[in-house]
């Protein structure tokens, strides 16, 4: 196809999204949602309660469908899908999000919450606030804040103990840089590559091993082929129940309230949840034999991000205060 064609067609496109966004609120319209993870999760749980709750407060006006199981496409391509208004709504990892909103990347630096609770605090107030206003920017209305507990590192050839014990290790890491340089600071040989692949990647050796909160380890059965779970929780990272701008500016100020009311509603049965589904994820994969240790020397990884942080303020000068505000916070 000539340059000039492709143009035409995708011009051609985008003007069909924006009609059939501008009559959303004129026509009831079937709003599509994207989730990367199984039926039984969490974030499934908390995406069909929001769909659910909206459906009803708008009699019927407003009705979706969540795609379960990332049939929608990979993690990275739903968002552009979302900016686009392609897609309508998705619960998407900030980790993923911040190569295209560098506002999400400050979330993504190893370490930066000193827990979960403090992670709820932030997100919750003026840290969270900055993040929408960042991503509202590109395109995309964050509706809350879920919960996805620590990611820690499992491999299928050891335990983790401390850093050095991932040298020359290949291990999985989600698609944005910043992952690249955490995993080589420490050692290790990262290799971006898309969520679904793991497994297999896993178990034909082309990784030792990944990192992944307890949900996701068990979930996807990462556990059956990478037995050695570490429990370093270096990240720490929110995920955004989000719905596209052109979705949500098509709405009447009315439907637009009832969405963030089900949004929060949403959030906070997904972080209830998430708690219950993290200690039954870590029972399954200890009765299925996974060696699970604790990290003694959790200040050896942290010591070992100093060079991550400093790339990214060096690059980033615009966000040192954002990076402040999450990193000073007690
Ligand atoms: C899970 C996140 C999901 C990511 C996945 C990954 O919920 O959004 O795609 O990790 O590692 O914990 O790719």
């Amino acid at each position: 196809m000539t340059l000039l064609k492709s143009l035409k067609l995708s011009a051609a496109f985008v003007a069909a999204i924006a009609t059939s966004a501008a009559v959303l609120s004129a026509e009831a319209r079937e709003l599509r949602g994207w989730n990367i993870h199984v039926e039984d999760y969490p974030v499934s749980h908390g995406m069909e309660a929001f769909v659910k709750e909206v459906s009803e407060k708008s009699n019927g006006e407003i009705t979706g469908k969540v795609f379960h199981g990332g049939v929608l496409g990979s993690q990275p391509d739903a968002i552009e899908q979302t900016r686009l208004g392609v897609i309508d709504f998705g619960v998407f990892s900030l980790g993923p999000m911040g190569q295209v909103v560098p506002e999400a990347n400050v979330v993504s630096l190893p370490f930066i919450f000193k827990s979960v609770p403090q992670m709820y605090e932030l997100m919750d107030g003026e840290a969270g606030a900055a993040l929408s206003k960042g991503l509202e920017a590109k395109g995309i209305v964050a509706l809350g804040y879920y919960d996805a507990g620590a990611r820690s590192f499992y491999t299928s050839v050891k335990s983790i103990q401390e850093p050095e014990d991932l040298t020359g290790m290949k291990i999985r890491v989600m698609n944005n840089d910043l992952f690249v340089g955490m995993v080589d600071s420490m050692g290790g040989n990262a290799t971006p590559m898309a969520f679904a692949e793991v497994y297999q990647a896993i178990k034909t050796g082309v990784v030792d091993g990944a990192e992944n909160n307890p949900p996701s380890y068990e979930s996807t059965n990462h556990f059956e082929v990478a037995k050695f779970y570490s429990l370093t929780e270096h990240l720490i990272i929110p995920e955004c129940l989000c719905m596209s701008k052109k979705t949500f500016d098509a709405l009447t100020p009315e439907q637009q309230d009832i969405v963030r009311e089900a949004g929060r509603n949403s959030t906070a049965l997904q972080r209830e949840l998430w708690q219950k589904r993290e200690a039954a994820s870590m029972a399954k994969v200890e009765e299925g034999g996974v060696a699970v240790n604790k990290v003694e020397d959790k200040a050896a990884f942290q010591a070992a991000m100093a060079p991550v942080y400093d790339a990214f303020l060096a690059q980033n000068p615009d966000l040192v205060d954002l990076v402040d505000l999450f990193r000073n916070a007690q």
